[in-house]
């Protein structure tokens, strides 16, 4: 049986048949017990945003680990798109490797090849956290982890969306992920952060167009739970739901009201 790294692409596919999106939480707080406490809620993988934390790469690394001790696959938005932290991001076991700000096709062509190994692109090989995490041996690690890991280009600049199409067509892309908070800054020149303004989803129906024409994976950062609905339902399905501090903040604010303090 596979190990968590290798169980997203048949979870996804669970949840697009069963009409639910794929769901997870966006964690910002370093801590392996804490991360391994979120891999135990039940969310379909927990992601770790390395780009606006202060997550390093050796917590990270630690990080994932614990996550993949419950079974739960571990997505990572790392902190740019740099192949040796590509590269470093899927032989410490994630199983999805989000990059940010890939705004040009040959941004994105350089994501695939370190991303994935040869036909499809130049990945080193090298580590072995990653078979345990996958729960494969060497040789089926290298015939599957091309197909089995997912590597998604954000789109969240006005420089990506010019090239939307192209980007969504090269080769060995697994999907595309919105971040509409830079995306809403983008459209709006600078004046506003508006993940659910109507010009951002407009904007955002035609990412999830352009991925279900290329095949692709389209996911976004939601946040929210009305933004987990709002994006599923214009054709969204690997969702960031809330980050970890959210979470708690929910969970403050229902246990407050619920002692008659809120
Ligand atoms: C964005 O919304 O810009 C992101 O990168 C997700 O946090
Ligand atoms: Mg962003």
């Amino acid at each position: 049986m596979s190990g968590p790294s290798f169980s997203i692409r048949k979870r996804l596919a669970d949840c697009k048949a069963a009409g639910k999106p794929f769901v997870f939480p966006w964690v910002g707080m370093p801590g392996v017990a804490q991360a391994a406490q979120i891999a135990r809620m039940g969310f379909d993988a927990v992601a770790l945003d390395l780009q606006h934390s202060t997550i390093d790469m050796g917590e990270a690394a630690k990080m994932v680990a614990a996550i993949n001790m419950v079974g739960t696959p571990s997505v990572l938005r790392i902190l740019w798109n740099d192949p040796g932290i590509v590269g470093f991001a899927f032989d410490m076991g994630a199983a999805a490797v989000i990059a940010p700000m890939t705004n040009s096709v040959a941004q994105v062509e350089a994501l695939v090849k370190a991303a994935k190994y040869p036909p499809v692109g130049q990945r080193s090989w090298g580590g072995y956290t990653m078979l345990q995490a996958a729960g494969v041996t060497a040789a089926e690690y290298l015939k599957e982890s091309n197909k089995q890991t997912l590597v998604f280009a954000m789109v969240e600049t006005q420089d990506a969306l010019d090239v939307l199409d192209k980007i969504a067509a090269v080769k060995g892309l697994d999907g595309l992920f919105v971040g509409p908070s830079d995306l809403s800054i983008a459209l709006s020149n600078g004046a506003k952060i508006d993940r659910l303004g109507a010009q951002t989803l407009d904007v955002m129906k035609k990412v999830a167009a352009s991925c279900m024409a290329k095949g692709l994976v389209a996911g976004a950062f939601a946040g929210t739970i009305d933004g987990v609905k709002a994006y599923h339902e214009i054709g969204f399905e690997f969702i960031a739901g809330p980050t970890d501090t959210e979470l708690s903040r929910m969970g403050a604010t229902a246990f407050l009201t619920d002692v008659g303090k809120g």
